[in-house]
């Protein structure tokens, strides 16, 4: 029997599964779907295995997977995990570098619990880019997006499968349009509450919705208005997601680009072991 160490949390509705132990990073290839798909999970839940640090500076060393592979950064993950981290009594309020695969994060846990990430630097690759009926921007945030304002559908819950299938059927024409690095699709609507700049839908790599603001996303925003200079460096972005939850948003300008820094908070679900049995038919999860 494999026993795995397992934190659940949510972050803006948004799930985290931090796995504490019990495999390496070699060996996330082989276990990612066990770890975060049925049947031991949902694919909804985004999993952030931690790893010693290759920068002694760093707190750890994390890598953030989903139901299809490996994410570069996930912004409500490392939210999540610094709520995490502080609950098992491992780091204190104050400001923390975590090391992820594209770049080091600086991850500040505020007194009343929520957590600030200065992202990695984010830019703006193309802007007004025509796809089909559509016209967006290509930006990277920690991830890629391609994000769209023209679409013409309604952001709300009950829209859940159209609004799936447009962003599948559009990320298919993204890359077909020499963008294949996108792997995230953004729709942005005015906002509902008027104390917020704007909504958004996030189409994850694995065909699932992201239920919070989406960290990489916010951020690849964040850099499409700097760019368009639409929002000033320390200015506040309110981003509501499809829920209605929010991240806050800033940025400075940096050298290669902007520096986002996303504010939310996330709370722990569950604290718990997981089990893979060799004699368990789905002991890696169903495919
Ligand atoms: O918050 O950056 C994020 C994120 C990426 C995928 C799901 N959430």
């Amino acid at each position: 029997m494999k026993r795995i160490p397992i934190i659940d949390s949510h972050t803006g509705g948004e799930p985290t599964r931090v796995v504490l132990g019990g495999l390496s990073t070699e060996e996330l290839p082989r276990y990612r779907r066990a770890l975060i798909c049925e049947p031991r999970g949902y694919e909804v839940i985004v999993g952030a295995l931690l790893s010693e640090p290759a920068d002694a500076s760093c707190t750890t060393g994390v890598t953030f997977f989903n139901n299809v592979g490996l994410l570069g950064m996930c912004g409500h993950g490392m939210i999540g995990l610094i709520a995490t981290l502080h609950h098992l009594g491992r780091i204190a309020v104050g400001t923390h570098r975590i090391e992820t695969p594209v770049g080091i994060v600086t991850a500040t846990l505020h007194p009343d619990h929520r957590v600030s990430i200065r992202n990695v630097p984010s830019y703006r690759k193309a802007n007004a880019v025509p796809i089909g009926h559509v016209t967006g921007d290509i930006a990277y945030g920690g991830n890629w997006f391609f994000l769209v304002a023209d679409h013409g559908l309604d952001l709300q819950l009950e829209n859940l499968r159209p609004l799936t299938e447009f962003c599948q059927t559009l990320r298919h024409a993204v890359h077909a349009a020499g963008y294949p690095e996108v792997d995230h699709i953004e729709l942005f609507a005015p906002a509902l509450d008027p104390a917020n700049h704007s909504r958004n839908f996030v189409l994850c790599p694995g065909g699932e919705y992201d239920r919070s603001p989406c960290g990489t996303g916010t951020s690849a925003k964040l850099a499409c208005l700097a760019a368009d200079g639409h929002l000033a460096p320390g200015e506040v972005w309110r981003q509501e997601s499809i829920l209605g939850s929010i991240f806050e948003g800033r940025y400075e300008l940096g050298e290669n680009g902007i520096v986002p820094t996303i504010t939310g908070q996330a709370f722990i679900t569950a604290e718990s072991t997981l089990i893979l049995d060799p004699s368990d038919p789905f002991q890696f999860g169903i495919a």
